[in-house]
């Protein structure tokens, strides 16, 4: 057991043992008897995430009975994005909480396994792209495939994730005053209790938040080494992928599909539904869809939609995989490097005592205020299921939170602008083109490239981040289209396909979304910070003057 709020009772013990570890990045190191610093608290996570069987216990940022002996409000059982914004959104209102996980730090497995390392491979993922297409030309030098090794990006990773997951640490004690058990599971024994460590603690509400992992198909092989999913790649790739095959086509299948290509990782993909009409994922407009996928293909990866994988070959160690094609034929392919993508789903076991009420996929339901079958428990984030994205846990957190605070707030996330990288930045917002024409009898849009026009000679859209592709091939620049009701002038849709401009979804879909709506003039106001990467306001202010809108 680790106490890390009184410095007076063993600190010295963890101090030392922190000493023992080395210098912390940029030399960060506390002095006796004042809290650890980020660096400190970076080597302590990495020495134990570095040991799987380390016997250190729960590291304990608990109230003593002198600072507050208030009843807890909440027990957030899981420390990620949804407990840990939860908790300080409750202790931000004055209530007392506590989180409790079992890995030693806040932040779950966002900055561990999921949307840290994601980005990083997708960054990596766009920087390669961009260096192999632009080889030999400017100063970009022959690609060499050799040192864009998978195996070298998820190391960096790993060697640097435990400061990201410091900075949680530090920020949920020194900033937002949270208290947390870590490094220490938690069972739940009760709608008001959890056990850690032998130790009862009682709570008026639980909230679990504990998140959700791949679901592996039921497949002869698919537990052999070489097999990996989006968690086990970072704990567990020891060797560099020679090809790959992706079974399944969620947004991980895309992603980390169009990484391990840019590598230069052959990499074909199988999966049932065609991609990006899962049914996990909505309002994808289809021209969006049609652009994605050809970009995909146009980098070289190999996709066999309507297919059934059938079993991962090896003896031990994946060797290739067999599955029926569309066309009803059984087809093996040889491979050393078998990702799997076929989406995630909780793990519920812990909550066996409360026998909540779940649906047919085996996520927990629960009402708008987060509320489950059992009326003292919330549930947050991905054991709701989709959309399994930062913005929903952290949002249902919030919810929760404000919901045992006494006030009544409910949380619909049931439209949300949403996102995902190929080597591109792919963001959307609101109706599609189809959809926008089944409910409006009117409908405009502004696109770039026009329909009528040949993308590999038309040279917008362009702006930061592709402007090197617009002026050596244009197709390869990017894609947008604004949906407009052309009666109300009001702004429907928006999707976009290239770089720099999903900052701005998250502020076109609140806008587009409030009862009043968002019209083509208001955008036509606005002031474009040119060459602003999604185009709209310009191409707003070139359509606004029309009384009977038209395309552009
Ligand atoms: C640095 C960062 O935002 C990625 S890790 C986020 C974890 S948390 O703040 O708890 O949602």
């Amino acid at each position: 057991m680790i106490d890390v709020r009184n410095p007076e009772d063993g600190f010295a013990a963890l101090r030392a043992r922190i000493d023992a570890l080395g210098e912390p990045v940029g030399g960060d190191r506390g002095e006796a008897g004042e809290p650890l610093t980020v660096g400190e608290w970076a080597l302590l996570i990495e020495d134990i995430v570095e040991k799987p069987d380390d016997a250190t216990g729960g590291i304990y940022n608990v109230a003593t009975p002198e600072e507050d002996d208030r009843e807890y409000d909440a027990i957030f059982v899981g420390g990620g994005a949804g407990g840990r914004f939860g908790a300080a959104y409750l202790r931000a209102r004055g209530g007392r909480q506590l989180i409790v996980d079992a890995w030693p730090f806040l932040g779950g497995s966002c900055p561990h396994q999921a949307c840290v390392p994601h980005h990083l491979f997708s960054e990596c993922a766009r920087e390669l792209d961009l260096a192999r297409h632009m080889q030999g030309r400017l100063w970009y030098p022959e690609f060499d495939e050799s040192k864009a090794s998978i195996l070298g990006i998820v190391e960096l990773f790993k060697k640097g994730r435990s400061l990201p997951h410091a900075v949680m640490n530090w920020q949920s004690k020194q900033q937002l005053d949270l208290e947390f058990i870590l490094n220490a599971p938690a069972t739940v024994i009760d709608e008001h209790t959890v056990e850690v460590e032998g130790r009862q603690f009682r709570a008026r509400n639980l909230v679990l938040g504990t998140g959700a992992r791949t679901a592996y198909p039921d497949i002869s092989g698919i537990e052999q080494n070489g097999v990996f999913d989006f968690a086990s790649l970072i704990e567990d790739l020891d060797y560099e992928p020679t090809s790959c095959v992706i079974i399944g086509g969620s947004k991980v299948a895309l992603e980390y599909g169009s990484f391990f290509q840019a590598t230069g990782c052959q990499t074909t993909i199988l999966t049932r539904s065609p991609l990006l009409r899962t049914a996990s994922l909505h309002h994808i407009d289809e021209d969006m869809r049609t652009y994605v996928i050809d970009m995909m293909v146009d980098r070289g990866i190999v996709i066999h939609e309507g297919v059934e994988p059938l079993e991962v070959l090896g003896d031990g160690r994946a060797t290739g995989v067999r599955y029926r094609g569309s066309d009803g034929e059984t087809v093996e392919i040889e491979t050393d490097f078998v990702f799997v993508g076929t989406g995630e789903r909780p793990n519920l076991k812990l909550y066996d005592a409360l026998g909540l009420e779940t649906d047919d996929r085996g996520f927990v339901v629960a009402d708008s205020t987060m509320k489950t079958s059992s009326p003292s428990v919330r549930a947050i984030g991905d054991l709701l299921g989709s959309p399994m994205e930062m913005f929903k846990a952290r949002k249902c957190g919030m919810a929760a939170a404000r919901n045992i605070m006494g006030e009544h707030y409910e949380y619909d996330y049931s439209e949300y602008p949403d996102f995902f990288h190929t080597t591109y930045e792919v963001t959307w917002c609101g109706l599609t083109e189809a959809e926008a024409r089944e409910r409006y009898p009117n409908v405009i849009k502004l696109q770039m490239p026009p329909d009528d026009s040949d993308p590999e000679s038309f040279p917008l859209p362009a702006a930061e981040g592709s402007m090197l592709y617009a002026f050596t091939r244009p197709i390869l620049s990017g894609w947008f289209k604004l949906v407009i009701d052309a009666d109300s002038r009001r702004i429907l849709g928006a999707h976009h396909v290239g770089f720099g401009a999903k900052d701005a979804f998250q502020y076109i879909d609140y806008l587009i979304r409030r009862p009043e709506g968002w019209t083509i003039d208001d955008m036509a106001e606005l002031s474009e910070l040119f060459l602003n990467p999604e185009h709209f306001i310009q191409l707003s202010r070139l359509r606004a003057g029309k009384q009977q809108l038209v395309n552009l």
